[in-house]
């Protein structure tokens, strides 16, 4: 059909443009029209019995109180919905068992749990097996308004995959869609299913002899392309390589009512009209489900070495980042790690070997197509820490040495979770509260050391670690606690967001959103920025039924800020939760 519709409008298009004529405009302007207006209709017919209109259409925006609570499935229309949807995967791909349930509820890591987890899980977990099968599967979902969660590999953090909507939601998971359809590395780009870890498809890259190309982004270990589009992930590689934003060529997503798009061609570059790949990128499952993701590549630095660098203050770590950053050099990473973290480091010593000074600590990556080039960065490195009062400079010779000097930043939070057990009152229950925060380049000394003091202020003197990915001005602050300090944790953190934002910051650089950070969104962008991100909801999932609740609010009465606060107090009054 493409192909037909391409031969007849190719010439039409062509005589138009020679003759000029209004008459053949008119009439493939009333073509469009009366195409689009046979959707809109079919599509009002479908859904007209059940659901009031809720924004007014001349609207360009939907504050909350436009809105109306929506109405989800009950029992007996999610067992019709259930009984069709089982006829499109089969039973193997389905199910009810009680443990994969609740590895769906929530993600391991996550600070924000289920308020109410006997409710908010999901009913099923359904395994699609192709974008067909999803399409078919959202169709039914959107016509009895059936909740659904898509879930890749389940490790964000701020709460987004709680089913607020249980208990009568499903989880769409793509562990089985989990391949590698083309390889292209003369155009440097590869295509995936959502289920495709980043790191199997480091490995695969690596395997390849005939080539030398790596992935970017390189988040939470676990993680897989699908929930990395959904939360636009990052990780220590982004100061180079950037984010999932810059990382997607195009996307094949299943919209709500099932229908299928394709977000582009898949040259690098394109400047045909609306951005659609970017419009779903960072959406957290809300808008559309992704089943197919084409990924820019980048050819693997020919040499690459690790040398770290340790300050009397972080402060002068910060303005060390600051500078180089300023005078072009372009580290393919630079962290930094406070005094905290690195004693935890030091002193839990999960690697066995090193021995690190207990001070604020830059680590960097540089990589050049010579060793002489490495160098030559490295001298500028060096020459700029120590005019920033550096203690010590150690650079890795090989690459052992690389590995052995980069684990302490790769096991940051595991050494911070296990000095929680050392430190805490209790020490049977450790729980960490790990978020992020990004400001401009140029704030991030600044806010780091506003932040740090407010933490010792509110009383955390000791029990937090600061872990930043300091190349792009973001910073990641990990508290330990016992349970009952919940609020005062919460507190910190709207304090530390709000700092963040004071700066021209964000508040959150790689996490998302979710429900953690819902409520800082109008203050950071302002209300009418969220009223339009609803107004998008809602055009292209009018009946809320993708991963409801998560960003922004989508009912008028949503009690889940309050649900949170109380839910979290009495699960940890009532479990012992350990990781
Ligand atoms: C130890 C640890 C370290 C971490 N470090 C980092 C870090 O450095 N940088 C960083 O950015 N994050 C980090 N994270 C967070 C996490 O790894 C990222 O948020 C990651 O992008 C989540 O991917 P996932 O596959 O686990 O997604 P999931 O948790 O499964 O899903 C994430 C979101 O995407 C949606 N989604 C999933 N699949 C699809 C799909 N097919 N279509 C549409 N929507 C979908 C989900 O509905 C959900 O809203 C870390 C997490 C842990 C536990
Ligand atoms: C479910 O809702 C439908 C109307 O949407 C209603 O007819 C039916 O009785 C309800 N079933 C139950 C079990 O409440
Ligand atoms: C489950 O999905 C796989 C892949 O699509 C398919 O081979 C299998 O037949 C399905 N199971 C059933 C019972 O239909
Ligand atoms: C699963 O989907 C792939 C396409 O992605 C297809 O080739 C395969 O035949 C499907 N398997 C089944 C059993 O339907
Ligand atoms: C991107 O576009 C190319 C060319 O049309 C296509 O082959 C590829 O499958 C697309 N990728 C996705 C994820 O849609
Ligand atoms: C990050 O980038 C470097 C190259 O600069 C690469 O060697 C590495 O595999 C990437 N991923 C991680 C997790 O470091
Ligand atoms: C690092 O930890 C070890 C114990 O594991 C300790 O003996 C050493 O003094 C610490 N190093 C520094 C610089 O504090
Ligand atoms: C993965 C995860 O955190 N699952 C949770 C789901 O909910 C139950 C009940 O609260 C928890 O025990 C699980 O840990």
């Amino acid at each position: 059909m493409f192909s037909i519709l391409k031969k007849r409008t190719i010439p039409r298009l062509i005589r138009q443009y020679s003759s000029n004529s209004p008459k053949s405009t008119n009439y493939l302007y009333y073509t469009a029209l009366s195409v689009g207006f046979i959707s809109v209709g079919y599509y009002i017919g479908i859904n007209s019995k059940n659901s009031t209109p809720i924004a007014t259409p001349s609207r360009s925006t939907s504050p909350l109180s436009t809105l109306t609570t929506p109405q989800y499935a009950n029992d007996s229309k999610f067992n019709i919905a259930f009984e069709q949807i089982k006829q499109i995967v089969g039973d193997s791909n389905i199910t009810f068992e009680e443990e994969v349930l609740l590895s769906h509820n929530d993600s391991f890591f996550s600070t924000h749990h289920p308020p109410n987890p006997q409710v908010q899980k999901p009913k099923v977990v359904v395994y699609p097996n192709s974008t067909e099968d999803v399409s078919k599967i959202l169709k039914i979902c959107n016509e009895y308004k059936v909740p659904l969660i898509a879930n890749s590999g389940l490790t964000s953090l701020e709460g987004q995959n709680i089913h607020t909507r249980g208990p009568n939601s499903i989880s769409l998971s793509f562990s089985r869609m989990d391949k590698i359809l083309q390889f292209n590395p003369k155009d440097l780009d590869v295509v995936v299913q959502p289920g495709v870890g980043w790191v199997e498809l480091d490995d695969f890259l690596k395997d390849q002899q005939d080539s030398n190309l790596m992935f970017g982004p390189d988040p939470g270990i676990g993680a897989n392309i699908g929930g990395m589009v959904g939360t636009s992930a990052s990780g220590t590689n982004a100061s180079k390589y950037l984010t999932m934003k810059e990382n997607v060529i195009n996307l094949t997503v299943v919209l709500p009512d099932g229908t299928i798009i394709k977000t582009r061609q898949r040259p690098r570059k394109s400047a045909a009209g609306y951005d659609l790949t970017r419009l779903f990128i960072g959406t957290e499952g809300t808008l559309g489900v992704i089943t197919e993701i084409t990924l820019k590549l980048h050819v693997r630095p020919k040499f690459e070495f690790v040398s770290i660098a340790s300050f009397p203050t972080i402060t002068d770590a910060a303005n060390t980042a600051e500078t180089i950053l300023s005078q072009g050099v372009n580290p393919n990473a630079m962290e930094i790690l406070n005094e905290e973290m690195m004693s935890f480091v030091n002193e839990t010593n999960i690697d066995g070997k090193s021995e690190y000074l207990q001070k604020p600590t830059l680590f960097f990556k540089i990589g050049g197509p010579s060793i002489s080039n490495v160098q030559d960065q490295f001298k500028i490195i060096e020459s700029i820490s120590s005019e920033n009062k550096c203690l010590e400079f150690k650079t890795s010779q090989n690459q052992d040495e690389n590995e052995e000097l980069w684990s302490a930043r790769r096991n940051g939070l595991w050494s911070t979770y296990q000095y929680g057990t050392k430190i805490l009152k209790d020490p049977e229950d450790v729980q960490v509260w790990t978020t992020d925060v990004a400001v401009p380049i140029s704030k991030l000394s600044i806010t780091i050391a506003e932040i740090n003091q407010m933490l010792i202020d509110e009383g955390f003197e000791g029990k937090f670690s600061v872990m930043g990915h300091i190349g792009d001005g973001n910073c990641h602050f990990i508290i330990l606690y016992n349970s009952p300090d919940y609020l005062k944790v919460s507190k910190a953190v709207d304090k530390m967001v709000f700092t963040a934002l004071k700066y021209e910051g964000t508040c959150t650089g790689e996490h998302g959103v979710g429900i953690g950070k819902r409520k800082y969104l109008p203050i950071e962008l302002g209300e009418t920025s969220i009223d339009l991100m609803r107004h998008i909801k809602k055009a292209i999932d009018p009946n809320t039924i993708l991963n409801p609740d998560k960003i922004f609010k989508i009912d008028p009465n949503d009690d889940l800020d309050e649900q949170l606060e109380h839910g979290n107090l009495l699960e940890k009054q009532n479990c012992m939760y350990n990781h």
